[in-house]
């Protein structure tokens, strides 16, 4: 069976967008694949903006409890807290000398997330893309499912690894990255022109997994769409109705041009009331077993020590390989 590899960073509370671009997919992956899933809070603290520990901590089980309540199965997939293994830091600092400091400068996270910082920019954020090719490397992963932004990532993985594998030897496996299928890109309901993002300035235009009903309904009422009063997709006409629309399609799985049909001639009050009815719909069953979950922290705590010692039965033999491929002297 193949495997699959993917991580998401406790750095916010997580969003529709995570939901439809990521969790999903995941999901689903877990029917016909080996499913690994990491919550990488190493990499949350690489953050330009100063984060607050408690904070960082209590995210980093929400989001874990977050991708049980969505579906994410202990029984069939692992389930795990990069920082419980020692093995990603440690990785990390072998490949950082098999990575060249051109191809991380070029890095296009790298360049938006250090621009106008000067010379305050962290060596973590510089190092993130390759903690992220340790993530996925030391497992042998064969697909990593991202968004498209985490393209060049994932090609910085794989160029690592066979950089790696050509001077020491075949120690990992090359993967590849998969992207969702399209309209898996969640815009903004404030500014549908940026994605919906975690950490964007304003929590109206972001669609939390655990909003509760009201709040919503409130947020889809107020989104921003355009005056012409016709619902139709065109991304870059009508951003706003088009992410709707998407948003829409996703949630039922229908088509975008069937929603079209059903809703033309309609205003805009009745469509964007019929996608926060199919949202909450959707969220509902996410929230109740969410605050099951909740309930119960300790059984969260345990699943995520179960998934790290399995983990760890991959991650540490592969870590030993490589650090003896190089040539380090392992202990007795
Ligand atoms: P932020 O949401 O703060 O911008 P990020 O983009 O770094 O954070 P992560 O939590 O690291 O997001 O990403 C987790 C996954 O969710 C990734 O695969 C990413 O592509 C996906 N994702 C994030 N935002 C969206 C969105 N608006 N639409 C679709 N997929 C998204
Ligand atoms: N950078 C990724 C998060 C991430 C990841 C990984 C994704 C860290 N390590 C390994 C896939 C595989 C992002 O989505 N922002």
């Amino acid at each position: 069976m193949r495997r699959v590899f993917s991580g998401m960073q406790p750095s916010g509370e997580p969003h529709l967008g995570n939901l439809l671009g990521a969790w999903v997919s995941w999901v689903s992956l877990q029917d016909d694949a080996e499913c690994i899933f990491c919550v990488v809070d190493l990499h949350a603290i690489t953050s330009p903006a100063e984060h607050d520990p408690a904070t960082l901590r209590s995210r980093t089980l929400q989001l874990a409890t977050g991708m049980l309540a969505v579906g994410i199965d202990p029984s069939r997939s692992t389930l795990f807290v990069q920082s419980h293994l020692h093995e990603h830091a440690e990785c990390t600092w072998l490949f950082n000398c098999v990575a060249g400091f051109g191809e991380l400068r070029k890095m296009p996270q790298f360049r938006e997330k250090s621009e106008g910082r000067g010379e305050s920019v962290s060596a973590g954020l510089f190092d993130y893309p390759v903690l992220q090719a340790a993530d996925i490397l030391l497992y042998h992963a064969d697909e990593v499912p991202v968004g498209e932004d985490q393209r060049h990532h994932i090609e910085l993985a794989r160029d690592i690894g066979q950089r790696f594998n050509h001077r020491f030897g075949e120690v990992f496996t090359l993967p590849k990255a998969v992207h969702p299928p399209a309209g898996a890109r969640v815009m903004d309901l404030q500014d549908p022109t940026v994605k919906m993002s975690k950490s964007a300035s304003s929590e109206k235009g972001i669609v939390r997994v655990l909003d509760d009903p009201d709040r919503v309904v409130k947020k889809f009422r107020s989104a921003v769409t355009d005056s012409d009063a016709v619902i139709r997709h065109d991304r870059e006409a009508k951003p706003g109705v088009s992410n709707l629309l998407e948003i829409l399609a996703a949630v039922t799985g229908r088509g975008v041009d069937d929603l079209v049909d059903e809703y033309a001639g309609q205003g805009y009050g009745t469509f964007k009331a019929a996608v926060a009815e199919a949202v909450v719909e959707r969220l509902t069953p996410i929230r109740r077993r969410y605050d099951e979950l909740a309930d119960d922290p300790g059984e969260v705590t345990r699943i995520l020590a179960d998934g790290a010692q399995r983990a760890r039965a991959i991650a540490a033999p592969t870590l030993r390989e490589a650090k003896e491929a190089v040539g380090l002297l392992l202990p007795a």
